[in-house]
């Protein structure tokens, strides 16, 4: 059985929605990382402290790039990661990018201490990371402009990321309603079964 940590709104969401398109069993736990108590309890499970991490058999494994082959490998016929080596090799890309770029962009925007403990940088940090990740949503827009994925032609497990971005502009009052394609490949993510009981269960407002 796999257990899968995650908090709302976090990136987790991408890892929880692979296996929830994957089909495979697995047990989703919410850590609630606002609680400091909660927090320092969850250190126990995954000493970064950070979500999404995966629990099989007693062996831990933290880091969504990772968490996303794994359950890619468990589930070839979810299609979440291609298999022939440039497709394969270009989701990847784009999975790292989102990882440590987009997702590194946003949390300038929000936790400038993370990255200079001088206050008064903090207002310069969060706007530049803002710019960075318009410009980031605004790179995702464009990949969709001629497919209703961000990969392309398929779903993958890419974008799960997609969505989170999406809303997380959402949430910090980014006019991300302008970008036609991500709104568009929003609403084909919420037409998605799978993708909507994740989002119940983590109590998203996308589908309230
Ligand atoms: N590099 C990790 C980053 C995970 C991460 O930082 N997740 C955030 C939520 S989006 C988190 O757990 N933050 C809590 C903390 O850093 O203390 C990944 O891609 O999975």
């Amino acid at each position: 059985m796999i257990h899968l940590y995650y908090f709302y709104p976090a990136c987790s969401l991408a890892a929880h929605i692979a296996l929830e398109e994957s089909g495979l069993p697995f047990e989703a736990h919410a850590v609630d990382l606002k609680d400091p108590a909660k927090a320092a309890e969850y250190k126990k499970i995954n000493p970064r402290g950070t979500v999404p991490a995966i629990t099989v058999d007693g062996v831990m494994l933290s880091e969504s790039v990772a968490i996303l082959n794994y359950i890619a490998e468990l589930a070839p016929k979810a299609g979440l990661i291609p298999t022939t080596p440039m497709e394969r090799a270009q989701c990847i890309s784009m999975l790292a990018w989102s990882a440590s770029t987009a997702h590194i962009n946003f949390r300038r925007s929000f936790r400038p201490e993370r990255f200079c403990a001088d206050p008064a940088t903090h207002d310069a940090v969060r706007a530049d990371g803002r710019a960075a990740f318009w410009s980031n949503l605004e790179a995702v827009d464009q990949r969709l402009q001629n497919h209703d994925w961000v990969m392309g032609r398929n779903f993958t497990a890419v974008d799960g990321y997609g969505l989170r971005f999406y809303d997380w502009g959402r949430i910090a009052k980014y006019p991300v309603d302008d970008l036609k394609a991500l709104t568009a490949f929003k609403d084909r993510m919420l037409a998605r079964p799978a993708v909507r009981r994740v989002l119940a269960r983590e109590g998203s407002p996308l589908v309230a």
